[in-house]
């Protein structure tokens, strides 16, 4: 019997079949961020990070054209099996002929066609879009979209709405609905004289960027975030504020499991909001003590995460996302890891007796039902994880080897 056989029989016995497993793992879309590839940088002009956000680290290789980013993520993305996305900002706008003449209220879709172009090629599942409010020199003040400045204000406004519109034609050119995600930075760094009139503006701006957007092509999510670097007294955006703006709006809450506080929990909030919304998208990342954006692990948070996509039946409705940028360790490494990572926890999840285990709960059974959650956590995942790479015709346990020769045939060559 091989290794996986072995498995297949182990899990059995609990009652779960490892190749339905596998089947629905395959399915499950997780959007990969452009952003880890050139430290958050983009190509439209900025040549810094802002907005309380911060890459650490300068390990050679970051990607500095559009040429580079594609190429880093053709290598890191043959090294993720299964279905993927591309989630991208709008400060990756390839701008050709329009730099230095085209400002972010004026983007296009021309301006990300090349982006499409490479994705199919590539076989994605679609795009994801995202605003860029940072990184600008038209934040004044570090504020966008709350800003008192009426033409910053409206700058912004213009700059959201040129987003949906680019986002239903991506929808459109993938046949699958783009995710638009609004997050803004705006806050201050030390006790403010006015905590509401921002959030009013906020409010005021969100209105208007929604007033009119292709509802088939582009679901629009709202981030929320508790404090950022130099923002530590108060963000406009706060989880309150989204949440029940994005309940009144009907449009997603986005849940980034770095932007609470440390003892609240991502993987507990995705069922209070499935309670009451049909779609909740997520920012997976690793904070450590901060919102560091470290790259995603296989931790406990990150299978509780899992769990809860898994065992509510949510894989269409959880729109899963990554958002990690760590400049400290090769780059490429980076988004591989995490992505495995994260499909690694969610087949942890399609690999637990679900039914089985509420029903403990249900009935109260809470010894054996703490038995059986701790026995699970030693089968051997990794045989059903190694099948599906091989499956999947996906580099296994040595894929470093594979980066670290990219390394020195291509990253090492930047400087
Ligand atoms: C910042 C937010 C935001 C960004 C990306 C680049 O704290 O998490 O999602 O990381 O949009
Ligand atoms: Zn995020």
């Amino acid at each position: 019997m091989t290794y996986y056989e072995i498995a297949n029989k182990l899990y059995a016995t609990y009652g779960v079949d490892t190749e339905a497993a596998l089947d629905k793992l395959a399915e499950i879309p997780i959007s990969i961020h452009c952003w880890q590839g050139d430290d958050v940088i983009g190509f439209d002009g900025s040549d810094s990070l802002s907005g309380g956000i911060q890459t650490t680290g300068n390990y050679p290789g970051r990607a500095r054209t559009f040429e580079e980013l594609k190429e880093d993520i053709r290598k890191a993305f043959s090294l993720i099996p299964g279905k993927k996305r591309l989630n991208l900002h709008a400060s990756y706008a390839i701008l050709g002929a329009d730099k230095g003449k085209v400002d972010r209220d004026g983007y296009t879709y021309k301006h990300f066609e090349p982006w499409v172009a490479f994705a199919k090629e590539i076989g994605l599942d679609g795009i994801d879009f995202n605003p860029t409010f940072f990184g600008h020199p038209k934040m004044k003040d570090g504020l966008s979209l709350s800003s008192p400045d009426e033409e910053t204000r409206k700058f912004w406004v213009e700059h959201g709405k040129r987003c949906l519109e680019i986002a239903a034609e991506l929808g459109k050119a993938f046949g699958k609905p783009c995710l638009v995600n609004i997050w803004i930075p705006d806050g201050f760094k030390d006790v403010p004289a006015d905590r509401l009139t921002p959030r009013l503006r906020l409010k005021r701006s969100l209105d208007e960027i929604l007033e009119n957007y292709d509802k088939q092509w582009v679901i629009p999510a709202v981030e929320s975030k508790v404090f950022g670097i130099g923002l530590e007294s108060y963000t406009v955006g706060s989880n309150e504020f989204y949440q029940n703006y994005a309940a009144k709006k009907d449009i997603c809450c986005l849940l980034d499991n770095g932007h609470y506080h440390p003892l609240e929990y991502v993987s507990d909030k995705i069922p209070a909001l499935l309670a009451f919304y049909d779609k909740v998208a997520l920012h997976v990342t690793r904070g450590v003590r901060w919102d560091s954006d470290h790259v995603v692990l296989f931790e406990d948070e990150l299978k509780e995460i899992a769990k809860e996509i898994v065992r509510n039946n949510a894989t269409d409705k959880v729109l899963i996302g990554l958002d990690y940028f760590d400049a400290s360790i090769n780059r490429v490494a980076a988004w591989v890891t995490g992505a495995r990572n994260m499909q690694k926890a969610l087949l942890f999840a399609l690999l637990q007796p679900n039914d089985k285990l509420k029903a403990l709960q249900d009935g109260a059974e809470f010894t054996e039902l703490m038995n059986v959650q701790e026995e699970l956590k030693t089968l051997p995942l990794g045989a059903v994880w190694e099948e599906y790479l091989s499956r999947t015709k996906t580099a296994g346990a040595d894929w470093l080897t594979e980066v670290k020769k990219y390394e020195a045939e291509i990253l090492s060559k930047r400087n």
